[in-house]
């Protein structure tokens, strides 16, 4: 992509209206635009890093088994009414009338729906488990939106459920999302430390939180400080073993990590040393819920069990907040100069910088290398801009690709570029043809 036709409208002051780092960064890297309180336009930066991990949760539930659907925005009120929670989700829910004067609602999240799907169309226990999952926006009528996309109003959620004949497959379900989230923070290069945690309205006595360790998060946690360098790398085991991946999930829930609501002080100071004691805020990134019967049985959503018999499902579901991420992973992964993105979802790969537009030579290294990146599959941003040399650097630095490769006169002289990696700084001059071997790897 050529920065001369890219939107990217890039801010040189730091808008007051930001509290945390991450909106701040968000907002002057031009990724994103309020359009009312908490609600926010995605722009073309924004959207991409969105989409990057949007494509990470959903290769990690598709591996676990789920399959991936689409429920609709805009909810019949009866539904809700079915279950109890129309009038349960008071003010936070945002209420429609058609014009039909039939009530509607926009989804704050979707156990309803697929209960309503599960009950239409599953009767007997041979088509369990199921195990659906989609990525869709929710609004929530927050009292306090607050920190930009961290918690907004409109907010894109990945929502997974699970659908269970009896509690033990619908706890091996609840297995399967604990370590599908193990894995995905993982890959988007964020320790997200699994806590025991409060249901709330969506309800259930067996819940976790995936929470990112930060000054700024909102919710207050109390952990061994052992989870605070454990690594994911090899623990993730074949799916279809429920044995290894129940050992998993023991191995992460052996250890104290609660969030507020669930913190005991003497079980903590009993289970966990003195110097082992973290207490601090944190990012809730995930949240799983086992809830069992609480909307199977008021809905009706029954299948004949293998005994003939009729039963209500187990049923569980699964959040993940992708619109949050984008600003929980700018929290986790920063510096003075700007974002830092992990490879893994950085918006593109390389910063190619013409430092001297204009000069033949620069043009001819800086178009050749932009063809050849393109060429290898490797997404490149081209700041092919008149702008000063000072402010590109400064601008490569705040949106944090990867990489950086610099073309400019005195380096061109030698038959060098200038290859920048933007987390650890180091700067290293090769010639083209080695930053393209290098790149491309
Ligand atoms: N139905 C369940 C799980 S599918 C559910 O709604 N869970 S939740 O309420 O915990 O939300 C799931 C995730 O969405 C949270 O862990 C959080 O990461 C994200 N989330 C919740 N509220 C907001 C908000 N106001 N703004 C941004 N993200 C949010």
């Amino acid at each position: 992509m050529r920065l001369s036709r890219y939107f990217l409208p890039t801010l040189k002051d730091t808008p007051r209206e930001a509290e945390v780092v991450s909106h701040r960064l968000m907002l002057r890297a031009g990724m994103i635009q309020q359009a009312s309180a908490g609600i926010y336009s995605w722009l073309p930066l924004g959207f991409r890093v969105m989409k990057k991990i949007e494509q990470i949760v959903r290769e990690e539930q598709d591996a676990a088994g789920w399959n991936e659907m689409l429920m609709p925005t805009i909810q019949p009120a009866d539904l809700w009414r079915e279950s109890g929670r129309y009038d349960d989700y008071g003010k936070e829910m945002l209420r429609i009338t058609d014009r039909h004067d039939r009530d509607m609602l926009y989804g704050p999240t979707n156990e309803e729906l697929i209960t309503d799907i599960v009950r239409t169309h599953v009767r007997s226990y041979r088509n369990l488990p199921g195990r659906l999952y989609h990525i869709q926006w929710k609004f929530r009528d927050e009292v306090r939106p607050r920190f930009g996309v961290m918690r907004g109003r409109e907010f894109l959620m990945k929502d997974a459920y699970s659908i269970d004949l009896d509690f033990d497959t619908a706890r091996a379900a609840y297995n399967r999302q604990f370590v599908a989230y193990l894995k995905t923070f993982d890959r988007m290069g964020l320790k997200a430390i699994p806590m025991a945690a409060d249901s709330g309205p969506i309800g259930g006595d067996m819940s976790h939180e995936f929470i990112i360790l930060a000054d700024t998060g909102e919710s207050e946690v109390f952990c061994d400080r052992d989870f605070l360098d454990f690594d994911v790398g090899g623990s993730v085991p074949d799916y279809e073993d429920t044995g290894a991946v129940e050992g998993v999930v023991d191995y992460f829930t052996k250890l104290y990590a609660r969030t507020d609501e669930k913190h005991d002080e003497a079980t903590f100071e009993a289970e966990v040393p003195d110097i082992r004691r973290y207490r601090g805020r944190g990012i809730e990134v995930g949240h799983i819920f086992y809830f069992g019967t609480k909307y199977s049985e008021p809905l009706g959503a029954r299948v004949t069990g293998p005994d003939g018999k009729e039963a209500v499902v187990h049923m569980g579901s699964y959040g993940i907040g992708v619109s949050r991420l984008v600003a929980g992973i700018i929290e986790a992964s920063h510096d003075d100069a700007g974002i830092i993105w992990p490879e893994s979802v950085a918006p593109f790969k390389i910063g190619l910088v013409n430092l001297k537009v204009g000069d033949a030579d620069c043009d001819r290294v800086t178009e050749d290398l932009y063809a050849k990146f393109l060429q290898a599959g490797i997404e490149v941003l081209m700041d092919d801009s008149a702008e000063r040399p000072g402010a590109k650097l400064a601008g490569m630095d705040l949106i944090g690709l990867p990489w950086q490769v610099v073309v400019g006169p005195r380096g061109v002289a030698n038959g060098v570029v200038e290859v920048k990696n933007r987390k650890s700084g180091e700067r290293e001059e090769m010639a083209a043809e080695a930053a393209l071997a290098k790149l491309a790897a």
